[in-house]
């Protein structure tokens, strides 16, 4: 099955006693038990739900894994692998990453004895001297948020192989079409189900897929401990979302685009980050892992103070200030005081992360309207 097929169909059957074709929102917090240890599989919706049962078939599918979980956010998907490891282990992660990442591992992992080393990925081979016998996972997220880098998987699971080490992939900014990291070496891949997947800004919730057996009950088995699942009604919502995933990601990659060249060739501009850029450092891991380069883009101005930076951002109309992206408006984010913030100025600018980078998640408006109100807002500069 092509993908659009599976978006629609992988794990949905029309609904039993009714036939009803879109999924019911199982409401329920618990089901009649024939007998003591009789049911129908399901006994308690911490631990499983039919609505959610068929969303987690659904990711699953997408992700070409075989088992699949979802969690109440991002966040919580991230903290489950992360409750993988143990006091003493060992973490290394990507340089550039979510901020809210960099927090979970900095702010709770690392007081409960689980350190991590962020580390440059951009030559997988320099991974090899952070390694030790502690190290117990690897966390990657590729696109990188924000600034855009992009890590090669393959390599980097080569890597992992040989060390047995568990390697996860963040995969919410390229989203299962764009990007499949279990097919290239992966054995978890994560996603804040909040973003492209949602699609509509209307959902916070993340998902695991993975096609090792061990692993998925480990997960399950933290999923149900510790609780943090999404509620009937908002795996409906995911569903609906996922359904139109594929044209809206066309749509987004082709916005981002022309919005990309627009900035590149504007006099106003400095630096400007897309992935589909041939221009870009990493242009060819994207055509080598990626079916397309997406809507995430960001820039920084030629005349670089922040107060610019803060004007243009103020200034936009169709355009929405705020952080999240991946919804089919456009947002425009201010990293470094937004979606960043939790990470400490110096290791933030050690990073390229500047405090001027404007972040935009390219919606699928019409792109001739998005660039006159990005034209508008230079002017005021
Ligand atoms: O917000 P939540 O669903 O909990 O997902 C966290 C998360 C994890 N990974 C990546 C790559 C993310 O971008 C996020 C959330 N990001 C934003 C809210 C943002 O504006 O960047």
């Amino acid at each position: 099955m092509k993908f659009g097929t599976k978006a629609i169909h992988a794990g949905i059957e029309p609904e039993p006693i009714t036939g009803a074709v879109m999924t019911p929102i199982f409401q329920t917090s618990t089901y009649a038990q024939e007998g003591i240890g009789k049911h129908k599989g399901y006994e308690y919706a911490r631990t499983q739900n039919p609505t959610r049962t068929v969303l987690e078939k659904n990711i699953a599918a997408l992700e070409n894994g075989q088992f699949g979980l979802c969690f109440a956010s991002g966040m919580a998907a991230v903290d489950a692998v992360i409750k993988l490891l143990k006091q003493g282990d060992e973490i290394i992660a990507c340089n550039d990453l979510y901020g809210g990442t960099y927090r979970i591992i900095t702010k709770i992992f690392e007081g409960l004895g689980i350190n991590a080393k962020f580390v440059d990925m951009e030559n997988p081979a320099n991974i090899e001297q952070y390694i030790t016998p502690k190290t117990k996972l690897i966390w990657v997220e590729t696109p990188t948020n924000p600034l855009l880098n992009l890590i090669d998987i393959e390599e980097i699971a080569k890597i992992s192989k040989k060390h047995q080490i568990n390697l996860c992939v963040d995969n919410t900014f390229a989203t299962p079409y764009l990007q499949n990291p279990l097919d290239l070496g992966a054995d978890i891949v994560m996603h804040s189900m909040t973003k492209y997947l949602g699609g509509h800004s209307d959902v916070v919730m993340g998902a695991l897929v993975t096609n090792s057996a061990e692993t998925h009950a480990k997960l399950a088995f933290i999923q149900n401990s510790c609780g943090a699942v999404p509620s009937p009604h908002d795996c409906f919502l995911m569903l609906r979302g996922i359904k139109t995933l594929h044209i809206r990601m066309d749509r987004h990659s082709e916005n981002g685009k022309k919005m990309a060249e627009y900035l590149v060739g504007h006099h106003k501009i400095g630096k400007v980050y897309w992935i589909g850029l041939p221009t870009h450092k990493n242009h060819h891991i994207a055509l080598k892992q990626m079916r397309g380069f997406g809507g995430m883009v960001a820039f920084t101005l030629k005349n670089d103070s922040l107060e610019n930076a803060i004007k243009v951002m103020e200034s936009f109309e169709v355009f929405t200030l705020g952080e999240s992206l991946g919804g089919v408006e456009s947002l425009c984010t201010h990293p470094a005081t937004m979606t960043h913030a939790a990470i400490p100025k110096e290791d933030r600018e050690a990073r390229g992360l500047s405090d001027t980078l404007i972040r935009l998640s390219v919606g699928i408006e019409d792109a001739d309207d998005l660039i006159a109100d990005l034209e508008n807002a230079l002017k005021n500069i």
